[in-house]
């Protein structure tokens, strides 16, 4: 196991959608002991601390169909710079949300230091609209189709200019409520995906290796994991704002980030979505630094 110098950037950011709570789950998952945990399996911690995030009403802007969009654009483009200092330092990001729109600002910064990014992104949603596409407005179905250059520039410049990450570095693993113009982009650019059908098939053994065999063969120079806690059934994780039935098991997601430890590739991390307001007491926090445990090194034996 790799001894890693990780910082922990909190971000509570609730503007890429419209339920509040989502911006206490840096609180939440610092409250399940993320700190103490990772530290126990032998890595070096520093927690900087959140960004800053202004804590206007939610209301939608001028914009059509951006919901939030300064908001958003202040807080990935601050989470953007703090990013890029960590792994400036050759430390391992590790990033708390705060909904998923704070992956604009993780992805971005993170460009700083790897050139050839891929991107693992563990969701039951693609994460993929643009402001024409989106159903609801909200940033947070965004980020993956802002990353790979696609939609207000406002957004897709955050941090540099244009794309951060190629679709074909990227895999998505979970997805189970993909709308009709993220469909069109997935098939238009290529996007490696595996739905639940795949793993209920397959399972996630035979999942996982396929993800990483083809990441391995992209001649990446970093790995982002982009984990939201509505990838997994909401059996297990409760607390998320738009959880949707049939996810991935609690062990199937634990064997998952045990894999992902094992291969060595991940270079960076952030755990999305933890909404305490939506939750069993603190249970979806719990899960996510459970699963930080695995992908960290934590042995079963
Ligand atoms: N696809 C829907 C939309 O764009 O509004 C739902 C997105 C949910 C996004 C959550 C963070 O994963
Ligand atoms: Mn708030
Ligand atoms: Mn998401
Ligand atoms: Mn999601």
């Amino acid at each position: 196991m790799r001894t890693l110098d990780i910082s922990i950037i909190g971000v509570p950011l609730d503007y890429g959608q419209s339920r509040r709570g989502v911006d206490m789950g840096p609180s939440a998952i610092r409250y399940a002991g993320a700190i103490k945990r990772l530290g126990a399996i032998g890595h070096r911690l520093q927690d900087e601390g959140d960004i800053r995030v202004s804590a206007i009403e939610n209301k939608d802007y001028g914009e059509t169909n951006l919901k939030n969009l300064e908001e958003v654009v202040q807080a990935t483009s601050e989470l953007a710079n703090r990013v890029a200092k960590v792994v400036e330092n050759g430390r391992f990001p590790l990033v708390f949300g705060g909904d998923h729109s704070i992956a604009i600002g993780t992805l971005a910064g993170l460009t700083s230091k790897y050139k050839n990014l891929g991107v693992i992104w563990y969701d039951a949603h693609a994460d993929l609209n643009t402001a024409e596409t989106s159903p609801s407005g909200n940033i947070h179905g965004m980020p993956l189709a802002v990353s790979m250059g696609l939609g207000h520039e406002k957004l897709v410049n955050i941090f540099s200019v244009g794309q951060k990450v190629r679709p074909e570095n990227i895999v998505i693993i979970g997805a189970r409520s993909v709308d009709q113009g993220e469909r069109a982009l997935i098939k238009e650019k290529g996007i490696k995906v595996f739905t639940m059908h795949e793993i209920d098939r397959d399972g996630m053994t035979s999942v996982m290796k396929e993800a990483l065999a083809y990441l391995k063969s992209k001649n990446l120079d970093g790995v982002h994991l982009s984990l939201d806690l509505d990838g997994l059934d909401p059996l297990y994780t409760p607390g998320v704002g738009t959880p949707v039935p049939g996810g991935i098991s609690y062990r199937e997601s634990h064997l998952a980030m045990e894999m992902l430890e094992d291969s060595g590739l991940i270079t960076s991390a952030e755990f999305v979505e933890v909404n305490p307001i939506l939750d069993e007491k603190n249970k979806t926090a719990d899960v996510a630094v459970g699963l930080m445990g695995s992908l960290f090194g934590e042995k079963l034996l």
